[in-house]
C-alpha cells in the first residue's frame, strides 16, 4: 500500500507544502493516540472556558488545538494558523508561503459518548499585501485551497486527502504510525436514497425546506423513501456520504435569528467542499457553490447543502 509520502512525491506536491501536511498529520497522530484512550488520559468532560463561538469548550478540544499550534508554529512554512478554538489567528513564521485552517476536533460533544470525532484542516497561500497575523489573509474564496482534509477518529483513523484535483483515502496503521492509501481516488456514489440532518430544527426551517425534507420520507411508495442519519459531527457524516452517497445539510434556520447558519466557512465548509467536489460531489450554501464563496469573517457561517449533486440541486430554492 503507497504512503502519503510517496502520494505526495508522485503528485509531485510542492515540497514545502508536502512539509506542512505532514505537521499536520503528524498532530493528528498525536490526537488519536488521546482520543483513542479515552476516560483513562483524563480528558474527557468539559473545561471551564468557552470559544469565540460562545461553546463550552471540551478538554480534548484545547488539547488538540495545542498540539497542532505547538507543532505548526514551528514549521518553517506557515505564516499564520486560524483555529476553530481562537478568536484571532495565530502569527508563525513571518513571509512563509502558507496559512493553516482547522476545527481541531469537530463534534467534539461526541468526545464523552465515544462518538466519531475529527480534525478537519484547509491550507490556503499566505499573502504578501497583508499583514502575517491578519485575519485580511484568510479572505479567500474556496478554489484558493491548495489542500483540505480530515482526519476521522472512529474504529480506525482515516484521512481523506484533496490535493493537486484528486482525492485520495488513507488509513493510519496505528502500530508504525504511518498512513497508507487505502482507497485512491475516492468517487461519491451517486443515487443513494440517504439525508443527514437535525430533523429538530424542523420548525425553524423555511417553508421550502421542510416540504422538501417530507417529499423525501412521505411513504408514497416505499421504494422512493429516503432513510436518515445524523452524526452530531460533520467529519462523520460528510465521511458517510464520501464513502456511500447521499448529502449533508444543515439549512439556515430561525431559532437563533442572530445566528441563522451553523457551520464555519473557513474550517468546516471550504474544506469539505474540497474534498467533496473532487470526488465528483456538490457543495452548496443557500446561495450557490461555497467554493466560489469568499470569506469575509474569520468565524463567518454558512448554510450547508453537500454531497450528490442530484439531491444538492433538490434541496436549491431556485
Ligand atoms: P447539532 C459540531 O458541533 C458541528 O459543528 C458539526 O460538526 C455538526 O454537523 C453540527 O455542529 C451538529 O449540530 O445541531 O446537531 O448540534
Amino acid at each position: 500500500m503507497q504512503s502519503l509520502e510517496d502520494l505526495l512525491v508522485d503528485l509531485d506536491v510542492d515540497a514545502k507544502l508536502q512539509h506542512v501536511i505532514h505537521s499536520i498529520l503528524s498532530a493528528s497522530k498525536e490526537i488519536s493516540f488521546r482520543v483513542g484512550m479515552g476516560a483513562i488520559s483524563g480528558v474527557h468532560g468539559a473545561a471551564e472556558t468557552e470559544n469565540v463561538q460562545g461553546e463550552t469548550q471540551k478538554k480534548l478540544d484545547i488539547i488538540s488545538n495545542q498540539i497542532l499550534l505547538d507543532i505548526l508554529a514551528k514549521n518553517p512554512y506557515v505564516r499564520s494558523v486560524a483555529s476553530e478554538e481562537e478568536d484571532l489567528p495565530v502569527a508563525c513564521k513571518s513571509g512563509a508561503p502558507y496559512l493553516v485552517a482547522y476545527d481541531p476536533l469537530d463534534g467534539s460533544s461526541n468526545i464523552d459518548i465515544n462518538g466519531q470525532i475529527g480534525t478537519i484542516f484547509t491550507i490556503l497561500p499566505a499573502k504578501d499585501n497583508v499583514e502575517d497575523g491578519a485575519v485580511e489573509q484568510y479572505y479567500q474564496t474556496g478554489h484558493d485551497q491548495v489542500c483540505a482534509g480530515y482526519v476521522l477518529y472512529g474504529p480506525a483513523t482515516i484521512l481523506l486527502i484533496a490535493v493537486q484535483g484528486e482525492i485520495h483515502e488513507f488509513t493510519l496503521d496505528k502500530i508504525n504510525k504511518e498512513f497508507y492509501q487505502t482507497k485512491a481516488n475516492v468517487s461519491l456514489p451517486h443515487g443513494t436514497r440517504e439525508f443527514a440532518i437535525n430533523m429538530a430544527n424542523y420548525h425553524y426551517w423555511s417553508e421550502f425546506y421542510q416540504k422538501t425534507i417530507t417529499g423525501l420520507i412521505k411513504p408514497e411508495s416505499q421504494d422512493k423513501t429516503y432513510n436518515m442519519r445524523w452524526n452530531g459531527a460533520m467529519v462523520g457524516d460528510v465521511h458517510r456520504v464520501l464513502t456511500r452517497g447521499g448529502v449533508f445539510l444543515y439549512p439556515s434556520d430561525t431559532k437563533n435569528p442572530a445566528q441563522p447558519a451553523k457551520l464555519r466557512l473557513l474550517y468546516e465548509a471550504f474544506p469539505m467542499a474540497m474534498l467533496v467536489e473532487a470526488a465528483g460531489g456538490k457543495a452548496n450554501t443557500e446561495d450557490g457553490s461555497i467554493m466560489q464563496t469568499e470569506l469575509s469573517e474569520l468565524h463567518q457561517r454558512v448554510p450547508v447543502l453537500i454531497g450528490d449533486g442530484d439531491l444538492v440541486s433538490r434541496f436549491m430554492q431556485s
